[in-house]
């Protein structure tokens, strides 16, 4: 019972995080796969983050490693895909990306990778937003969960810690983003 849900109750204080993680982000990886989550706040309100988060079809207005994004038609429809080219120097240049889930009433996005010349195989991810306030002002919780395939030749944990990496840094960035748009 290694779901993403168990991994973080046990680390996180009984809180509306653990509640939202049970709630939205339980994957149920098999042996050969790593799943975790990242959380973080941003003093910026939900709706202003998720204006950001819920373009499918437009991951470069905060995602640091996507140069570039095409998809057809406008792109949020369920079962759109996105062809993300990306920047040099990462282990990549193109990922293929289907999207799952868009919901505007609970802010969740769910994201599947389904190609590329990448190594994540079998990605799927989950984001979701949610109110709170900080230090009486507007803020917003995100949450990015995902699930993938471990690499042949690569551990558990290096798989984790390299995905958990990525996201940090584009939840990093969807918070600089947001403070800018929200002054
Ligand atoms: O883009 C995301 O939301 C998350 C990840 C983990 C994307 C990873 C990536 O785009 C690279 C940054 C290029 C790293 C893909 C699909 C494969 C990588 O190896």
């Amino acid at each position: 019972f290694h779901s993403t849900a168990f991994h973080f109750l046990q680390r996180q204080p009984k809180s509306m995080e653990s509640h939202y993680i049970q709630r939205y982000h339980t994957h149920n990886p098999t042996h050969n796969q790593c799943s975790s989550a990242v959380l973080t706040h941003i003093n910026a309100p939900v709706h202003l983050v998720w204006s950001l988060v819920r373009r499918f079809d437009r991951p470069q207005r905060y995602k640091p490693f996507v140069s570039r994004c095409v998809v057809r038609g406008d792109g949020l429809g369920i079962g759109s895909l996105r062809e993300v080219d990306v920047k040099s120097g990462l282990p990549a240049t193109t990922s293929t990306e289907r999207l799952e889930l868009l919901d505007d009433e609970e802010h969740i996005l769910g994201v599947k990778i389904v190609g590329g010349d990448h190594r994540l195989r079998n990605y799927s991810s989950i984001i979701t937003v949610h109110p709170e306030v900080i230090d009486g002002r507007p803020g917003t919780l995100v949450i990015e969960s995902f699930v993938v395939d471990v690499p042949e030749g690569n551990t558990k944990e290096e798989t984790c810690f390299f995905v958990h990496s990525l996201i940090n840094c584009n939840l990093k960035s969807l918070a600089d983003v947001s403070l800018r748009m929200a002054v």
